[in-house]
């Protein structure tokens, strides 16, 4: 009985300092694991993981303004943080207006001049792709993105859409 009671008292004596310890642990632990999260854009807001460039994607879609990018021709380019002039495209198909093209067909832009591109998707992904600026703008179905972007030389651009380029989404831009 004696050894017993003993035992209890040691127990008691040294139970706070024990709740303490655990507290402290416990407190140790969640911090550690607090600064270890998953990157907000590596998970959709369904909690399924999505691929690494598909996240950029997204990313972009629900960035207001992403940078200017003003082309120095000779492949270089520098950002700049300023809006341009509103110039909205929509990116057509048939579950949409009809068939696939950009809307307005005919672009006509001035060289020098920053723009900040709505690219508005109907009823399917699409892409505003212009290879010989390094453009390449996915919009997913029903979304709508925004980018700033100046052409310093004036010439002709061919705009294409990568999913539907053989089913003639495809145009030309003006910069003059
Ligand atoms: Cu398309």
């Amino acid at each position: 009985m004696i050894p017993s009671l003993q035992k209890n008292k040691i127990l008691f004596d040294y139970l706070p300092i024990l709740l303490v310890s655990i507290l402290a642990i416990s407190i140790l632990i969640i911090g550690c694991t607090s600064t270890t999260t998953i990157p907000q854009n590596q998970v959709e807001p369904s909690g399924i993981p999505i691929p690494q460039k598909a996240s950029a994607k997204t990313l972009q879609k629900t960035a207001d303004v992403l940078s200017v990018s003003i082309d120095l021709g000779s492949g270089s380019t520098q950002s700049l943080e300023t809006k341009g002039e509103n110039y909205a495209i929509k990116l057509m198909d048939p579950g949409g207006s009809g068939s696939y093209k950009f809307n307005p067909e005919q672009i006509s832009l001035s060289a020098g001049k920053i723009y900040s591109f709505q690219l508005i998707s109907e009823t399917e992904a699409h892409s505003f792709t212009i290879e010989k600026s390094g453009i390449d703008q996915w919009v997913e179905a029903n979304q709508t993105i925004e980018f700033n972007y100046a052409f310093s030389n004036p010439g002709k651009y061919q705009l294409i859409c990568i999913p539907h380029q053989t089913l003639g989404m495809v145009t030309e831009i003006i910069v003059q």
